[in-house]
């Protein structure tokens, strides 16, 4: 876990920040990206505070698959079943917020 002083996705799942709520229960919390890259485009993070996907993973393993499952139960509702599942994993790979979010890109036929 790092430090979750300042983090802003912290601060959304206390509800200190405004979102748009998509799903939540005790372990994760899925909201609306506010610039959204596909029709529907969701990012799950969880409550807890990890930097980055290989720091999950690493200290809950769990806690990453259920973020698949929610994944593919948002892609279920939203598209039949079909969606990207995005990591952004340090700085050089566009990560600009280190609390670990999945983005959910679904609701339409991507060819690229
Ligand atoms: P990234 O993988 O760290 O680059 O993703 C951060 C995402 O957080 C990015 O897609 C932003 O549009 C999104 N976001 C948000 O949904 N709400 C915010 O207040 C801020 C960023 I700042």
């Amino acid at each position: 876990m790092a430090d979750s002083d300042g983090c802003l996705f912290c601060s959304i799942v206390a509800g200190d920040i405004p979102s748009e709520r998509v799903y939540e229960d005790d372990r994760v919390y899925a909201f609306k990206d506010i610039n959204p890259k596909a029709k529907v485009h969701v990012l799950i993070v969880p409550r807890t505070h990890y930097a980055d996907v290989a720091a999950l993973a690493k200290a809950d393993p769990s806690l990453l698959a259920h973020i698949v499952t929610v994944a593919q139960s948002i892609a279920d509702d939203s598209f039949h079943g079909a969606y990207r599942l995005i990591f952004n994993t340090g700085r050089d790979a566009g990560q600009t917020v280190f609390h670990v979010h999945a983005h959910v890109l679904t609701g339409e036929t991507m060819d690229d």
